[in-house]
């Protein structure tokens, strides 16, 4: 779809003018690093949330090919990333089954997995701790990986592995959010 040889072009709208440093949301964050670490090339676009088809961003549009083809506008970082995969223009990154249920046992033995939502969000703080036990462990299963290729400034996975997932995405979306935000 928004590949270089299907010639479609995909543009990220992010609420603000377009420019070389990130926007204070995760979402998209989220959606462009995806877009990143598939190497699918997308323009920037301003935007806000009173243009965006579900009100909020981010959002796309995805124009061509060839003239004729009215651009379509899609929102919600989940489904552009998942409606890019169905299409074919973007690689499958969703983590395998093994992986999730590794996962979501080590969160449940943390404990993050027995909290109901209210008390997720009233835990932040627990939950950057979890955040950052999961990539404690991420790294060092990494770095098990990495000295085979004796590469220390290789990256690592969230969920192990040799390739980012949408985990990736989505914790690097959050805390370069959390980052950016002043508020
Ligand atoms: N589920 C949506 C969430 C997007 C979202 O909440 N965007 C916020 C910014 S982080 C937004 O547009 N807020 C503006 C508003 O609600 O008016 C996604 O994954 O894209």
């Amino acid at each position: 779809m928004c590949t270089p040889e299907s010639n479609h072009q995909l543009t990220v709208f992010r609420g603000s003018p377009p420019k070389n440093a990130y926007v204070w949301s995760p979402f998209v964050t989220k959606l462009e690093a995806r877009l990143r670490f598939s190497g699918v090339p997308y323009r920037l676009g301003g935007g806000s949330p009173r243009s965006a088809p579900r009100g909020k961003i981010p959002y796309v549009e995805v124009a061509g090919p060839g003239p004729g083809g009215e651009p379509r506008t899609m929102g919600d970082s989940t489904l552009i990333i998942r409606s890019l995969v169905e299409a074919g223009a973007l690689p499958d990154a969703v983590a395998g089954w093994l992986a999730r249920r590794a996962v979501s046992s080590g969160l449940y033995q943390q404990g993050t997995a027995r909290l109901t939502d209210d008390e997720v969000r009233l835990l932040k703080e627990e939950a950057w701790d979890s955040l950052n036990a999961l990539l404690t462990e991420s790294v060092k299963t990494s770095s098990r990986q990495r000295s085979k290729t004796n590469d220390d400034d290789a990256p690592f996975w969230v969920l192990g592995g040799y390739e980012p997932t949408e985990a990736d995405a989505t914790v690097y979306g959050f805390i370069a959010g959390a980052l950016v935000c002043t508020a």
